[in-house]
């Protein structure tokens, strides 16, 4: 029984596994354009990037360009809601360029690897108010990218962005928000401010990594290492029982609770399949 068990188990993952895989995509062609002004440039869904094995994750960003968005930013025209996006290596991202303006705006990538995009370049415009939807898929190595656009003025007017593949490979210049301080402090601050700022860590650097700072790793690492100890110390105080023994019969209960768990939605599949009444 325990073995006809394991056996339905390593299928049923291995069958998830397969139905969980990316499925190819038909490629709509390098270049897409239409009269009213919308244009995709080095759209790629399913070439992989040299060093890429697989598409590694999904990801959606939805871009807003306009004059209003330079607002927070003084000496900046023009402007996108967001300035930093990160990515996995060989994710296939999904860009929505929305353009709020009268004007043309542009979310341009450059120097991605030219076995795969013409010219090295990935890039959105928008003609007036309006979006247009793109796909490309990211280099393997970590790397930061620029993201601007090209209108004349526009990126010295404050349309510039990073794209960080992986660790990334630093901050790149003059990025409003992220690179330069969204609001410049003047002599009324405080002396010592910084360093109470300092102290508290600095409001980026948190925001940029919300889920791994080190005392959650090192917790994450220590409950890893120590758990194994810790249940053979309960075992051995509390239960009389051996390393060896606690072990067998912890994998015991999980295999069992995992049965327990397929005979139930088993009878409940063959009560509610249709035709079964
Ligand atoms: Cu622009």
């Amino acid at each position: 029984m325990a073995t006809r068990c394991l056996v339905f188990l390593v299928g049923l993952l291995a069958g998830f596994h397969l139905w969980a895989a990316p499925m190819p995509m038909m490629d709509h062609g390098r270049m897409r354009m239409d009269m009213s002004g919308r244009m995709v440039m080095g759209q790629n869904t399913d070439r992989l990037p040299p060093g890429c094995r697989r598409i590694s994750e999904e990801v959606e960003i939805t871009v807003k360009a306009g004059h209003k968005y330079a607002r927070p930013f003084p000496g900046t025209m023009f402007g996108y809601s967001d300035h930093e996006w990160r990515v996995e290596p060989c994710a296939k991202v999904t860009v929505t360029l929305v353009n709020e303006d009268q004007v043309r705006h542009q979310w341009m990538l450059h120097d991605l690897p030219e076995e795969v995009y013409p010219r090295g370049m990935f890039h959105l415009e928008v003609t007036g108010p309006g979006e247009v939807t793109g796909t490309f898929i990211a280099p393997a190595e970590d790397r930061t990218y620029l993201v601007h656009c090209d209108i004349p003025q526009h990126t010295e007017k404050g349309m510039k962005a990073q794209l960080v593949v992986g660790k990334g490979s630093g901050v790149l210049p003059g990025i409003p928000g992220i690179s330069e301080p969204a609001v410049k402090y003047d002599a009324a601050r405080p002396k010592g401010a910084d360093l109470v700022d300092a102290a508290a860590g600095s409001e980026t650097e948190r925001d940029r990594n919300p889920f791994l700072s080190g005392m959650l790793v090192l917790g994450i690492v220590l409950a890893i290492v120590g758990a194994p100890y810790f249940l053979r110390w309960l075992g051995e105080r509390f239960f009389g029982m051996t390393g060896r023994e606690l072990n067998a019969y912890l994998f015991e209960r999980i295999m069992a609770l995992a049965c327990q768990g397929i005979a139930v939605f088993r009878s409940l599949w063959q009560r509610l399949r249709p035709g079964s009444a």
